[in-house]
């Protein structure tokens, strides 16, 4: 079969495997392990002026290719425009959004330096497959160097609706690059959706009944492919760990306390104040719960370089103090807030210990630990999800109790429901849960997703669109 070439912002060496936080990274690495294949991006280092060429090393079955950027290149494209304009406005935070034009510049400057790096390093026949917003012109980047294999493109964060996307200056330069792939692939119907009414409704395409799109005089295929975690590794990986002395700990300080479980990294868009200020209308409306659950918050710090992080880590801790303040006793605090990075044993053994897991993002691509705290449960006695209905996991794990996170006293009553609930429909729900997240694990998403794109059709040029101008260009 054909070499699989993976493309994503950051690469993930053999050397940092523990240490780092992140879906993409958990989802093509454990993809990548049972597959091979070679895996190209950034190394997550800085250079004063980078070789253009990729450095190589191979570990098991993953050729690794990575280049350097320059301080000035992480600075823009990075911390500029991915995560100070893309991040927030795909996750519908306008009034976060920046938009700096020296930024946007490069941006595409990074994206025209990562297809010259890894256009020598292709085969023929390789298929390519890149992944997520910083990468979002990379396929047309590759098309003007003359590179014709097989490209697809999966993002991993929403696709807002065309109201929002239409706020983007520059958006057609990004969607013309886009476009320029075979397949596009999505997490979600609702993000699919998103993208077919970008392709009528600014850029004058057309979407067929199969689902393939001529747009910018390219026909294209375009799905929903959403991501899952590996269902039985993660099983087995809690139940071990919850002998591992981090767990134990956690277990013997909680005594008959119940567990609320949060895991995330530290993002607005995960929804960690709402999720605090959730747990003080808990224990306001239903005293009857103080001393006797606590919320543990595991926040892994992430892009502390961006100035709205910091505010977010302000506000947080400001929020745990408050909550804290107001409802400690002497032996009993509501609320641990962990900013740092566990390992990710601890983590599972912990899902396996909380009677509720909080996954209330105001908005998320999927949701990777909504899955694994299902996978981490207990058959014999699981706890309760609680899930935002604007994750992406909340259009395939229906059986949780599914939340509105800005509903501050809806969230609260969800936790009261979670820690109240019978055992019956715990294992209803449950069983309900697991069997969707072992159903679509990363295995059926890595395969649906690589399957389709070694069938794309593709027929570039063969159906011209009606135009090749945005509406608002
Ligand atoms: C993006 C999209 C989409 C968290 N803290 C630690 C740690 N983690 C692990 C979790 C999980 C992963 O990081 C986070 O994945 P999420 O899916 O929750 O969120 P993002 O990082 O925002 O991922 C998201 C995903 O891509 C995949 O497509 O689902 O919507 O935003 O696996 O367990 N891992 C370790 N220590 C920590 O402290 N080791």
């Amino acid at each position: 079969m054909s070499r699989l070439v993976v493309v994503s912002n950051r690469v993930s060496l053999p050397s940092e495997r523990a240490a780092r936080a992140g879906g993409l990274a958990v989802a093509i690495r454990e993809a990548l392990d049972r597959h091979g294949g070679l895996w190209f991006g950034w190394s997550g280092e800085t250079a004063e002026s980078p070789d253009g060429h990729a450095a190589t090393v191979t570990k098991g079955r993953i050729d690794y290719a990575v280049i350097d950027l320059t301080e000035a290149e992480f600075e823009g494209f990075y911390n500029g425009y991915a995560n100070s304009t893309l991040w927030p406005l795909f996750h519908y935070r306008l009034g976060l959004v920046k938009f700096q034009r020296a930024d946007f510049k490069t941006y595409l400057a990074v994206n025209a330096r990562f297809a010259a790096a890894l256009a020598p390093l292709l085969r023929p026949d390789d298929v390519v497959w890149i992944h997520d917003y910083q990468l979002l012109p990379l396929a047309g980047e590759l098309r003007k160097l003359g590179v014709t294999n097989r490209i697809g493109f999966f993002l991993h964060i929403p696709l807002p609706g065309v109201d929002t996307l239409a706020v983007l200056p520059g958006l057609g330069t990004l969607m013309r690059g886009l476009i320029a792939a075979d397949l596009i692939g999505f997490q979600t119907e609702r993000d699919l959706q998103n993208f077919y009414d970008f392709v009528r409704q600014e850029a004058s395409g057309t979407v067929h009944a199969d689902g393939t799109v001529a747009c910018f005089d390219r026909e294209l295929e375009a799905g929903a492919f959403p991501i899952g975690i590996d269902a039985q590794g993660f099983a087995a990986l809690a139940e071990k760990a919850v002998t591992q002395p981090d767990c134990v700990q956690l277990k013997e300080g909680l005594g008959t306390r119940k567990l609320m479980i949060a895991i995330d990294r530290l993002d607005y868009s995960k929804g960690i104040p709402n999720r605090f200020e959730a747990c003080e209308e808990l224990l306001r409306s239903h005293p009857e719960h103080r001393g006797r659950v606590d919320l543990v918050q595991i926040a892994s710090p992430s892009r502390s370089e961006v100035a709205s992080y910091r505010d977010l880590r302000r506000e947080i801790d400001r929020l745990s103090g408050r909550v804290n303040s107001a409802f400690s006793e002497l032996h009993w605090a509501p609320i641990r807030y962990l900013a740092r990075t566990y390992p990710r044993k601890s983590l599972a053994g912990f899902c396996r210990i909380a009677q509720v897991g909080v996954v209330t993002p105001l908005r998320d691509g999927m949701n990777l630990v909504a899955k694994e705290y299902v996978a981490a449960q207990d058959p014999e006695d699981p706890g309760v999800l609680i899930l935002s209905r604007f994750a992406g996991a909340a259009a395939q794990l229906s059986s949780a109790l599914i939340v509105n996170p800005f509903d501050v006293d809806q969230c609260a009553e969800a936790m009261h429901r979670a820690l109240t609930m019978p055992l019956a429909e715990r294992k209803e729900r449950w069983q309900a849960a697991m069997a969707v997240v072992g159903r679509s694990d990363v295995r059926t998403w890595w395969t649906s997703f690589t399957t389709r794109l070694r069938n794309a059709d593709s027929r570039a040029g063969i159906t011209p669109s009606r135009s090749l101008a945005l509406r608002s260009d």
